[in-house]
């Protein structure tokens, strides 16, 4: 008998212990609430050259999925040739709505004054406009152009949307030099 009112002495003391903690706000259950990263989508869109024609200069390797892998090993390899134009490189994009950047990696290993130029067909005139050259380099790097107004450069009539990037050496040539290009592509931020 003393033991049973022991017990429920030890009881009601326990509850008004837990009592009080719920008033000071000790054992409030708390909710967390984790927030879920949203899921980042890739901003940057790439078009891939969807082809690849030397008009002027000695190509050694042609497959256009060497310049559609970015650091992959595999390179579109050209060498001048003697005369005007020293080297003639055409590469077509297609099916491409809008542009931000021409990018290029590739190695030019060539002479002092030997310059490539990085041109795009601007569709409204029937031109080739200039944008940046490419002169001899020590190793591998990488050549960006930044476009702004793509539309002009764009044939929305052919191909689903076609643009026409020229890589040309317009002076006179050497057999010896080398172009290498590791990747061409078009961004679109
Ligand atoms: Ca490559």
């Amino acid at each position: 008998m003393r033991f049973k009112e022991k017990t429920i002495t030890t009881t009601k003391i326990f509850s008004l212990i837990i009592f009080a903690l719920l008033l000071s706000g000790c054992l409030v259950t708390r909710t967390i609430i984790i927030e879920q990263a949203p899921m980042v989508t890739p901003r940057i869109k790439i078009f891939n050259a969807s082809s690849i024609d030397n008009v002027t200069g000695t190509v050694t390797s042609v497959n256009i999925s060497s310049i559609q892998g970015f650091l992959d090993g595999l390179t579109f390899n050209i060498t001048e040739v003697v005369g005007s134009p020293a080297l003639d490189l055409r590469i077509n994009f297609t099916n491409v709505s809008s542009f931000d950047f021409v990018g290029l990696r590739g190695f030019f290993d060539a002479g002092a004054g030997h310059i490539l130029d990085i041109l795009l067909f601007r569709w409204s005139t029937m031109t080739w406009e200039d944008f940046g050259d490419i002169t001899t380099q020590e190793t591998f790097g990488v050549d960006s152009e930044m476009i702004f107004n793509s539309s002009q450069f764009i044939n929305s009539s052919l191909s689903g949307g076609l643009v026409m990037l020229r890589i040309l050496h317009p002076d006179g040539g050497n057999p010896s030099h080398l172009y290498s290009l590791d990747f061409a592509g078009l961004a679109k931020l």
